[in-house]
């Protein structure tokens, strides 16, 4: 079998040999800059390069809407295709070691073959996502109207034991968490009796809490609507908080940035929840109008800088096991999957650089004075700080690429990919 195309350590280095004297003279101005406010820039460096999100396996793929899904050049055709993809966005971005599952999308003949596959490129596995808003091939039971929460005892039965079969293949595979989205609810009034529907959601999210091994986790992910368009059982972060704190310890809240209402102070969601010590994690994208799953950064840039501010306070203040999960979840409809997971991982360790920018003694005092404005010139002096050379840098000293994009492109990945993967026949609709 002919060897897949990979793109070399040594590539990377002569790319990056174009623009190391640029980024050294940035960095050096930057640093210079940042040492009058006492703020070492090798130390932001240092944690650039420590920041770390999850890329999802389903989104190396061409995402889709209701209406079309233009397939791209070179789409993986199984799971082994995927790592390779992460592994490649990995390798030139460096803050992507770990991929988060879908199951059955994801699931692995031999899970120790797939385990050494994504080893060898450095990746491990995040938290497992379970799947009950689809029907397989073969299913006995429809989740059309449901499934944790269906009326149908034995609709539920099998959507539990769904999910402890991911708990199963997510311990052979390293993972320690399990997220579970469910899509159910309601498109007519009256059609779901809201409490008697959530008190089925806790019966069997209790059974898969039985099932988790002593060191995981659970993140339950809330959702305002889609594809139930009247109601949905779990829908927003209060109904979460209270399952999570109805399960027990093990069980987490995780924020999806696509889930709620337009114009929803997202941060002050990730403050309470931070502040309730049930804060799991995150699914960062970004959206206009829906739940878009578009780049991260790329609509609301503000909203993510303003949320990894909260975080980067909640991390200053003395909080028991706070480690809430970083993954990426989007859908690429237009652009080249992994162009888009790159730049949003950058974008990412952006808000992040620049939340660690802020003065918080200044916006304590700013606050405690009721000086709005000032306190708001502190959160805009670090947001608007061009951290782009701690990045970089954090990147090159990684091993990995000064400009990803540029590398990824002049590399041919993409083209190699296309004569290694011929395309499917049929196009279909949808995220997969
Ligand atoms: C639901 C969701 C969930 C995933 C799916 C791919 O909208 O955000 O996290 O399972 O997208
Ligand atoms: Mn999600």
């Amino acid at each position: 079998m002919a060897k897949s195309f990979e793109i070399e350590d040594g590539f990377v280095e002569d790319q990056n040999r174009k623009l190391k004297s640029f980024l050294k003279e940035d960095y050096a101005a930057l640093g210079a800059k940042l040492a009058r406010r006492k703020v070492s820039i090798d130390d932001l460096t240092l944690k650039a390069a420590a920041f770390q999100v999850a890329v999802p396996s389903w989104g190396v793929g061409t995402g889709g809407t209701r209406f079309a899904r233009f397939a791209g050049p070179g789409e993986p055709r199984n799971v082994f295709e995927k790592l390779e993809d992460c592994g490649t966005i990995f390798k030139l971005a460096r803050s992507t070691p770990a991929v988060s599952l879908h199951i059955p999308w994801d699931k692995p003949q031999d899970p120790a073959e797939l385990r050494g596959f994504a080893r060898v490129r450095g990746l491990h596995f995040d938290a497992m996502n379970s799947n009950t808003f689809q029907d397989q091939p073969g299913q006995a039971l429809s989740y059309k109207f449901g499934s944790l929460t269906h009326p149908d005892e034995a609709v539920r039965r099998q959507a539990v034991e769904h999910n402890v079969e991911c708990i199963e293949i997510g311990m052979t595979l390293g993972s320690q968490a399990l997220t579970v989205w469910i899509a159910d609810g309601g498109n007519y009034p009256g059609q779901v009796h809201p409490r008697r529907a959530l008190e089925r959601y806790l019966e069997s999210m209790r059974a898969i809490y039985k099932a988790l091994p002593e060191d995981w986790r659970v993140f339950l992910e809330h959702k305002l609507y889609e594809p139930a368009f009247y109601s949905t059982v779990i829908n927003d972060w209060g109904t979460s908080y209270y399952c999570a704190r109805e399960l027990g310890p093990k069980a987490y809240c995780l924020v999806d940035l696509g889930h709620h209402a337009p114009n929803v102070n997202i941060e002050m969601i990730v403050a309470r929840l931070v502040q309730f010590g049930k804060l799991g994690g995150f699914h960062f994208n970004d959206s206009k109008y829906g739940d878009d799953d578009l780049d991260a950064g790329s609509i609301k840039p503000f909203q993510l800088f303003l949320i990894f501010d909260a975080l980067v306070d909640a991390a200053s203040s003395p909080m028991a096991d706070f480690n809430p999960a970083y993954m990426l979840d989007q859908s690429h409809n237009i652009t080249d999957p992994i162009e888009s997971l790159m730049m949003s991982a950058g974008e990412l360790a952006r808000a992040y650089v620049q939340a660690l920018l802020v003065d918080r003694e200044a916006l304590s005092e700013a606050q405690q004075k009721c000086d709005a404005l000032m306190a708001l010139a502190i959160l805009k002096d670090a947001f608007t700080s061009d951290v782009s050379p701690i990045l970089a840098m954090a990147r090159e000293r990684a091993g990995g690429a000064i400009d990803p994009i540029a590398v990824y492109r002049a590399s041919g990945y993409r083209t190699r990919k296309a004569e290694e993967r011929p395309a499917k026949s049929h196009s279909s609709a949808g995220i997969v």
